[in-house]
């Protein structure tokens, strides 16, 4: 098999020609002359870093036999030196992601809106390279942390490449990046003892949240479902800040980014993604390469909120800060485009691992606003870079290069790949024409939006930045009643594992003031009691002089709304195109009612997966066998959307079977589809699943399906649970009482 090795990846948007220099590797084994030394190609033969063929990679240089190793051995101290630098430094935050190529296509010209060609012109296909990340734990830890997610877009469009870097939530725990640190700080491990790994629940980050009431409207949202997504590909993203478009008649208007999943919004339950992260910390991260990988591309459309200049004042919150979100029945999303991932990477650290993402890769027709995140933002994605991949030279790391021609004097560094002729590297200059040349704006210069800025120097927020509890209600209220119910419990799991007594006690006062009945429920899982009437609770996130006292817990004008689209429950589930159905096989199962379930399943894009008391050959009931690519061992319902107990010969045996009663019990606990038929009926009854016809006692599931054979009633009920995503309302039983 060949081997690729080529610098310019052949695995993303291949850069102009001018700059694709070929690297030494591609030259070292590339010769023919290499051919006749194996009977291998030339292009497979191991070879050092400078091509010269290796003959023995078994053996170090030895004086004698049983002698010492010699420093003559520059093959065994290349291989070694290169090996003891293969790592970089992980990212500060986001250190655990996943990336995939794809491409972006815009519906219809948004001309009237911004000049940005791969935004107004629907024929043209921009590459993309997507990044999803967890926040807080190190390159190794779980994906299902409970824990925001990353939502990285690099478009390499005609103009330069534009980075959407964004979350899978609209708003940000902190109103100012100089506070950026200090979240960091609290969030990440101790710095003891370096625990707890990717886990919010512990005393600094807590004690931090406790004395920052910005961070309210964002804590609900970690709490909530959001925080523990059911697959990458079932995420909403959001550019979080307000951004600005700008037209080629230099008009602006304010904008926020949306990305909306076509599978839906989904989540998992945190029993369910506790034990996920036991059983396979790589999750997110199978999902989404497998769906890739079976051409199930994922899609998301990408939203619009307009707000025109005019009424940049119109809200009772400003739209320069990050703690607020815009709600949609406020201002509509418009869902102008389509992103496709369609292309697993071709080596993980090649790609997903060096991309650079950076807030300010923007292009004409997209601009800032002053939100005081953002612009801390502009200055540390650079900067990090120049740590984590060496040097300056980054944007040359295929990943990261721009499809659009590159031309500038900036020179040399660590790694420069660019080979560029002449003698002249500055400008202006006469002895090169004067190039490289600016653009006009006519030409495709990027002209910054001519922004009126006027005002004293000062360290200050504006009025509205201090209502820090409104739109945290607005979050709670709005959500369904079990998704209230999950982030309660997550709030009594986050605190109960808070040590310190009086970080509890201040965030009971925090969530008094977001809402009394979520106080009240939080604060009984804490042994505490919530005061008749709630003191203030306290804000260090203040100047030390206290000059923002005035603004101190200031109340929005706006009246109270409820927003529907902050609940996921509320939206559209979406298709069942992926969804897995783990199907528990023994020796004489129902093949024909199995091969009719699987049918089905395919015919809507779900897939079926056979779990057998063994991997390998399980006989189906005329005799043939199947081989399962899952044992009871080797799985669990956890990894799956909804489960399946196929009658046969042996089913009634699963009964016995504790990890195969664990199976369907944990799945029946986490609200999933199930179905059983004939003999496989008796693992539900072991397991205390009311199964509808069978105990007379308890009412009929809806999402149980239960039935003497496959029969089409059974498989129709169970596709349908299945496409509901979770029956919550199976839920109540579970809860402590409230
Ligand atoms: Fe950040 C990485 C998203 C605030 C500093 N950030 C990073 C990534 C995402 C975000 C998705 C991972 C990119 C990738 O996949 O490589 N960050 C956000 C969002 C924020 C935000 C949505 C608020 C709205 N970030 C933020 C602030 C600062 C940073 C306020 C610093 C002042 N972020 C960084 C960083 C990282 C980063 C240290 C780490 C690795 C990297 O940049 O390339 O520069």
């Amino acid at each position: 098999m060949a081997r690729r090795s080529s610098t310019n990846g052949a695995s993303r948007p291949q850069p102009s020609s001018d700059r694709g220099a070929k690297s030494d590797q591609d030259r070292g084994t590339k010769g023919n002359q290499l051919a006749s030394f194996t009977d291998h190609p030339a292009d497979t033969i191991l070879t050092t870093n400078h091509g010269l063929p290796i003959n023995d990679d078994q053996n170090s240089l030895k004086a004698g036999e049983r002698g010492p190793s010699l420093l003559e051995d520059f093959h065994l101290r290349e291989k070694i030196t290169h090996f003891d630098h293969e790592r970089i430094p992980e990212r500060v935050v986001h250190a655990r992601g996943s990336g995939a190529h794809g491409v972006f296509r815009v519906y219809k010209s948004l001309s009237s809106l911004t000049k940005a060609g791969f935004l107004t012109d629907p024929a043209r296909e921009t590459p993309v390279f997507v990044r999803f990340s967890t926040v807080a734990g190190s390159r190794g830890s779980t994906d299902l942390a409970r824990d925001v997610r990353g939502f990285a877009v690099k478009f390499y469009t005609d103009e330069g490449n534009f980075d959407l870097v964004g979350n899978n939530m609209p708003v940000f725990f902190i109103q100012d990046a100089i506070k950026f640190p200090d979240l960091i700080h609290a969030v990440k491990p101790e710095p003891d003892n370096e625990i707890p790994q990717a886990a919010s629940a512990h005393d600094t980050f807590w004690d931090f949240i406790s004395v920052m009431p910005e961070s309210m409207h964002m804590v609900m949202w970690l709490m909530s479902d959001r925080a523990i997504p059911r697959s990458y590909r079932m995420m909403e993203g959001f550019g979080v800040h307000t951004f600005r478009l700008v037209n080629a008649r230099g008009t602006s208007r304010f904008v926020k980014f949306h990305w909306k999943p076509l599978l839906g919004v989904h989540s998992v339950v945190w029993d369910e993604a506790q034990k996920i992260s036991g059983k396979d910390p790589d999750f997110h991260r199978r999902d989404l390469w497998e769906a890739i990988a079976e051409g199930k591309f994922p899609e998301w459309e990408l939203g619009l909120q307009v707000v025109e200049e005019k009424d940049e004042f119109a809200f009772g919150f400003d739209l320069l800060d990050p703690t607020k979100l815009i709600p949609e029945e406020l201002v509509p999303v418009q869902r102008v485009g389509r992103l496709t991932l369609n292309r697993n990477p071709d080596n993980f650290f090649a790609e997903t691992e060096q991309a650079a993402f950076h807030i300010g890769h923007v292009v004409p027709g997209i601009d800032f606003s002053n939100d005081p995140l953002l612009q801390g933002r502009l200055f540390s994605y650079t900067d990090t870079q120049l740590l984590r991949l060496g040097g300056p030279n980054f944007h040359e790391i295929p990943i990261n290069r721009a499809i659009a021609p590159v031309h500038n004097n900036q020179r040399d560094g660590l790694m420069r790949q660019t080979i560029v002729a002449g003698k002249v590297s500055y400008g202006p200059n006469s002895l090169g024409n004067n190039e490289p040349a600016q653009a006009s704006a006519s030409a495709g210069g990027f002209v910054t939006f001519a922004e009126p800025v006027e005002g004293a120097k000062v360290r200050q927020r504006g009025a509205s930045f201090f209502d820090h509890y409104s739109q945290a209600r607005m979050f709670f209220q709005s959500q369904s009643d079990p998704e209230q119910q999950h982030l309660v419990k997550a709030l009594r799991f986050e605190l109960g594992k808070v040590k310190n007594l009086d970080v509890r006690e201040r965030m009971v006062l925090h969530l008094a003031q977001i809402d009394r009945d979520l106080a009240k429920s939080v604060a009984k899982a804490l042994g505490l009691t919530v005061p008749a009437k709630a003191a203030q609770p306290p804000n260090r996130s203040v100047p030390a002089d206290g000059s923002a006292k005035d603004h101190q817990h200031h109340q929005l004008a706006d009246p109270a709304i409820v927003s529907e689209a902050l609940s996921m429950r509320a939206q559209v589930p979406g298709p069942i195109t992926t969804r897995k159905v783990a199907v528990l096989i023994a020796d004489g199962f129902d093949a024909v009612g199995v091969a009719a379930l699987s049918k089905a399943l395919a015919a809507q894009g779900a897939a079926a997966f056979l779990v057998g008391p063994h991997v390998g050959p399980v006989l189906g009931d005329a005799g043939k066998a199947v081989a399962a690519p899952f044992s009871i061992l080797t799985t669990s319902s956890v990894l799956f959307d909804a489960v399946v107990v196929a009658d046969g010969a042996r089913a009634a045996d699963w009964a016995k079977e504790a990890d195969a009663v664990e199976f369907v019990r944990d799945a029946y606990r986490h609200c999933k589809a199930l179905a059983a038929t004939g003999a496989g009926i008796k693992l539900l009854e072991a397991a205390d699943i009311p199964a509808d016809g069978k105990d007379g006692n308890r009412p009929a599931d809806a999402a149980v399906a239960v039935g003497e054979r496959m029969s089409r009633g059974v498989i129709e009920k169970f596709v349908t649970a299945l496409g509901n995503h979770r029956l919550w309302s199976r839920e109540p039983g579970l809860h402590l009482p409230i």
